[in-house]
């Protein structure tokens, strides 16, 4: 497994990579041009700028998350082929600078969601957290306001310019159905996944967060069988997932493990996190430990291992730990933990699998 980690770019993150550069066995930065909006074909000179940038301090860009979807590609609309081609563009500019793996969603209008960024815990982390029944009563404009107006910096996912036109956006999608988003999603990747593929790109799509449909949206990516489906529309090594174990976790019928060992080669990126699941559906993300969460972190790292993981993995979001001030679920201190637990648990299953004494060896082959 390579080891990644989100950084939002320079003025754009209280992380730096000075920071990411001690946390042990990072080589990558996860990253995006995140001052263009969906549907902009990301100019290569920007791309080779941020570059430039994470190569200096010793790390490759391998891995961007995301390429945000144009709401029109969502919705089908005839002006969908005006962006998917700007889409194209943008995989090839990439490609060009050595990108392997673009991470996306399909979630119409939000990208994830929670009613609390800053819920408090006992032990006086707080994190982030979703409660079920204030989502089906409170009015999206209102979560919107609160979440997107609550912190300093632009959240990825909740993008001013992504939401200034809510109204028309609930409106658009008022007649699409989980079937039609299907549609939409089939006509996208026919076109984006031969130029994927040509160019040695592999796509991966995030399972929707929450899994299940929000506000009277459809979702679709939610479950094994949703993945599966997705796998199967184009049936091609460069048509994967980001397997986010945070997301799918909320459901607790979701068997992540089972989902590891059906597709290892179409899963060229994880995402691992832990979140308590409530029995009423509220969630909180907790610390990676299996024990202080609903999701087997342990179980899932050991599948990853079973299968020959030799993707990217990040650890998704933290917690907010030691009175941190940073972006939402991107602190440093509690992803740092996070991967320190992802590495001990590699680690001692290399151990298991070598002995002691090759382990060194294997490990650093
Ligand atoms: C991420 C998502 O920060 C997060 O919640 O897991 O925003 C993720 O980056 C996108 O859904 C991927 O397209
Ligand atoms: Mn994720």
């Amino acid at each position: 497994m390579k080891m990644v980690f989100r950084w939002y770019g320079e003025g754009n993150d209280t992380v730096t990579l000075e920071h990411i550069r001690q946390i042990p066995g990072v080589e990558g930065i996860v990253w995006a041009l995140h001052h263009l909006p969906a549907g902009e074909e990301w100019p290569l000179e920007d791309i080779m700028e941020v570059k430039r940038i994470c190569e200096k301090h010793g790390f490759h860009i391998d891995v961007v998350e995301s390429v945000n979807i144009h709401e029109d590609i969502k919705l089908g609309l005839p002006s969908r082929d005006l962006y998917i081609e700007r889409y194209k563009r943008t995989i090839e500019n990439l490609a060009e600078a050595g990108v392997k793996v673009i991470c996306y969603n399909f979630m119409p209008v939000f990208d994830w969601l929670r009613t609390d960024l800053y819920k408090e815990a006992e032990d006086g982390s707080t994190a982030l957290f979703y409660e079920h029944a204030k989502v089906d009563q409170i009015d999206p404009f209102e979560l919107v306001d609160k979440i997107a107006n609550n912190v300093e910096f632009t959240m990825p996912g909740w993008e001013p310019e992504r939401l200034e036109h809510l109204t028309k956006l609930f409106e658009a999608y008022q007649n699409v159905t989980e079937d039609d988003l299907w549609n939409h999603l089939h006509y996208f990747l026919e076109q984006i996944i031969p130029a994927a593929a040509r160019c040695g790109i592999k796509m991966a799509i995030h399972p929707d967060d929450p899994p299940w449909p929000i506000f009277g949206l459809p979702r679709i990516i939610t479950s094994e069988e949703s993945i599966g489906r997705v796998l199967r529309l184009v049936d091609h090594p460069s048509n994967g997932v980001t397997l986010c174990s945070g997301s799918l976790g909320a459901n607790p019928k979701n068997d992540i493990i089972q989902i590891i060992k059906a597709y290892p080669d179409r899963i060229p990126f994880a995402h691992i996190r832990n979140v308590k699941v409530y029995d009423n559906q509220d969630f909180i993300e907790t610390s990676h430990r299996t024990k202080d969460g609903s999701v087997d972190i342990c179980g899932i790292v050991k599948a990853y291992h079973e299968t020959g993981f030799s993707g990217y993995v990040r650890p998704d979001h933290g917690r907010h730990i030691w009175n941190e001030a940073c972006r939402p679920g991107y602190g440093l201190y509690d992803r740092a933990l996070g991967i320190m637990y992802l590495w001990g648990v590699w680690d001692s299953l290399e151990i298991e699998k070598r002995g002691a004494s090759q382990c060194l060896k294997s490990i650093n082959s």
